[in-house]
């Protein structure tokens, strides 16, 4: 069995980000810029938010953070996300979800500048994305897509089951695995809420992408010998032996599921980090494209 190692690799790919902004302020004077909304005080975004500011530090980027109250109208955020539109300092910029019920995400996923959308998430993104163009892929997709590629993870013709249909994660990751890329040319099966008998279609995937949002949910029964196994989910989950109240749970329940694994990703120290490592390479080529 062996660890993806998230947290390693994400540091890995940091150093890679820090030496080429080095050489892109050596050789163009420029500095990459990455801005996000936050609107309202949810514990997991501020975070997330927290995280990503940091990492730009690391790496040497810029790095603005747009605290918006939670009661802030749909107008208003539009109007933010204009003015980070039309400034020439900011590279990219991402609006961090979820954002409260009162706010159409769509529309505001809708109204950020396509050349700026370091997430990925606009439509033109996801349909370059579908189609095999160059675009900004979601942060989460990308870096389990880079992490199966660094580890030598074989998909070819492999058999893969997708948990979870999000336009963030289980979609893009269905399309990206089927692609004739690499970590791609795989045969992708998108499992969700409605599938039936999910556990003969996981015994018999050779990797699984766990993303549906339910601690623990899939079990060593479910899984076949030698599987790979990426586990996307990241709740809170009460814990009163730990100091903060909580403990982080992945989708899988990693002791009876790791005893029948080639390759797994640890819950925190996997995913999670390519995601923050993979929004930086987004704004590195965001930056560089101008
Ligand atoms: C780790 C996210 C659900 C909904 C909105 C490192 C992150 C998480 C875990 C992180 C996530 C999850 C992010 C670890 C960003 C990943 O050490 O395991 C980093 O910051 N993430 C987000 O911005 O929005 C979310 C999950």
């Amino acid at each position: 069995m062996t660890i993806l190692d998230g947290k390693k690799t994400s540091q890995d790919i940091k150093l890679e980000i820090a030496k080429a902004v080095k050489e892109l302020k050596a050789q163009n004077n420029k500095t990459p810029h990455l801005a996000a909304v936050l609107v309202g005080t949810d514990g997991a975004s501020m975070t997330y938010v927290g995280a990503k500011v940091k990492a730009c530090e690391l790496v040497g980027f810029n790095s603005t953070l747009i605290d918006l109250p939670e009661e802030t109208s749909e107008e208003e955020l539009l109007k933010q996300i204009e003015l980070l539109n039309t400034n020439d300092d900011i590279d990219g910029f991402i609006v961090q979800l979820p954002l409260p019920k009162h706010i159409d995400e769509q529309k505001v996923l809708m109204a950020v500048n396509p050349d700026k959308d370091v997430d990925g998430f606009h439509p033109e993104n996801v349909g370059r994305m579908a189609l095999d163009l160059p675009t900004f892929l979601p942060a989460t997709p990308f870096g389990i897509m880079e992490l199966l590629e660094r580890y030598n993870v074989e998909t070819s013709g492999k058999n893969v089951v997708v948990i979870g249909r999000s336009h963030i994660v289980g979609r893009p990751m269905s399309i990206l695995m089927s692609q004739k890329r690499k970590a791609g040319d795989a045969t992708v099966t998108v499992a969700h809420s409605r599938t039936k008998n999910l556990s003969e279609l996981t015994q018999s995937a050779d990797i699984i992408v766990a993303a549906l949002g339910i601690p623990e949910f899939l079990t060593g029964d479910m899984v076949k010998d030698g599987v790979t196994i990426i586990d996307v989910g990241i709740t809170r989950v009460d814990d009163a032996t730990k100091k903060r109240g909580f403990r982080l749970a992945g989708d899988v329940h990693f002791e009876s599921v790791s005893k029948k694994s080639a390759f797994i990703t640890p819950v925190p120290g996997g995913v999670g980090p390519m995601t923050i490592a993979m929004l930086l390479k987004n704004t590195l080529l965001a930056c560089s494209r101008k």
